[in-house]
């Protein structure tokens, strides 16, 4: 069966990297007969809003949902202020799709050195998931007596509704039941006495339904601590869209950096198609010099082959992935000297061993 896969590029690194990305699913579907892919791709983003004055078309999503999946590579150019960037492209298509689940694996590969002393693949293996439609990144809010500075006041409201919180731990416990994993929950149930206090009750009354399933529950000062001092205590973490998104990059941080951090942003009952990409933004300092790092790209879009239904290819990318690295096909972040085309043709090539 042919798969329509939407590619949107995006701003800075990103066309580099999804370019990588859809060389590995192309070459995938060389070696599987049983797989076809069609792509079609998307040129929005910030040359998009400075020719049309908006990051995509208006029927953008209308667009999109014909499609079986979205990689997407990256949002963000000096240009344009980045709330306009964020809130005009990715952001409407999290929301406006229902991808309620951002799953964000933080996993050390083999081959890959962690800055924290004497940890290995075997201590740092989790999956994040991160509430992705609402909490803090409602994008409700308000700019009171604008231009009257001394009395201006900016309003950011964090929403958190029932179905909200119940349905993303509901997610985390199926998949920690699934996996036979622990599930941490984090929150600040103490400093946020509303939507903290709320978040932690619906955490317990879910536990309560999955005995079988470990479960504990951290504030989030303590969460970033134990990431870096015993990252082996978390499996399957559950958290609100703004804690998620800080805590990746601390787990990037631990798992080799921002190269290897890559994303799904699920909408699980597959009402509306989910979207792919790496962690990372589009990092203009080295857009086109050909010198980013493609593997978190790679890896996402082996999250897309794993939503997909072929997760057997998914873990071959992974390996395919190490294998690279273990031959030294690596980026100037992994100190080598390979360019981002380089690495990607690499993963292609050892797909076949
Ligand atoms: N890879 C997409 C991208 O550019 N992400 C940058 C970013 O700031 N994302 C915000 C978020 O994930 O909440």
């Amino acid at each position: 069966m042919s798969r329509r896969i939407a590619v949107i590029p995006g701003d800075g690194i990103g066309p580099e990297v999804t370019a990588q990305a859809v060389r590995v699913l192309r070459r995938v579907a060389e070696l599987d007969p049983a797989l076809s892919f069609e792509f079609e791709e998307l040129r929005w983003g910030t040359e998009h809003f400075l020719a049309h004055g908006e990051m995509m078309p208006e029927d953008g999503l209308r667009h999109l949902r014909a499609f079986d999946a979205i990689q997407l590579g990256a949002v963000g150019d000096p240009r344009v202020p980045d709330d306009v960037t964020l809130w005009g492209l990715l952001l409407p298509i999290r929301q406006g799709f229902d991808q309620y689940v951002n799953l964000r694996p933080v996993r050390l590969l083999r081959g890959v050195e962690s800055p924290l002393r004497g940890r290995g693949p075997a201590d740092i293996d989790m999956l994040v998931l991160r509430e992705n439609t609402e909490g803090e990144y409602s994008g409700k809010g308000d700019f009171l007596f604008p231009g009257d500075v001394g009395r201006e006041i900016a309003l950011q409201t964090t929403v958190f509704s029932r179905r909200g919180v119940e349905r993303i731990v509901r997610h985390a416990f199926e998949l920690g039941r699934r996996l036979g994993k622990s599930v941490t929950s984090v929150s600040k149930g103490n400093a946020m006495n509303y939507s903290g206090v709320f978040w932690d009750r619906v955490f317990r009354e879910v536990a309560a339904e999955y005995p079988d399933v470990p479960s504990r529950s951290y504030l989030v000062d303590a969460a970033a601590m134990f990431f870096v001092q015993d990252p082996g205590r978390f499996q399957v973490v559950v958290t609100s869209n703004l804690f998620g998104d800080i805590l990746t990059d601390l787990g990037a941080g631990i798992a080799g950096g921002l190269g290897f951090a890559a994303s799904a942003n699920l909408n699980p009952e597959g009402r509306f198609p989910s979207m792919f990409e790496p962690v990372h933004g589009s990092a203009p300092d080295i857009a086109g010099s050909g010198i980013a790092n493609p593997m978190a790209a790679i890896w996402s879009a082996a999250l897309l082959l794993e939503h997909l239904g072929e997760g057997a290819w998914a873990e071959r990318i992974l390996r395919a992935i190490e294998q690279a690295l273990a031959d030294g096909e690596r980026t100037p972040d992994l100190g080598g000297n390979r360019t981002t085309d380089d690495v990607g043709s690499a993963i292609a090539r050892r797909l076949a061993t």
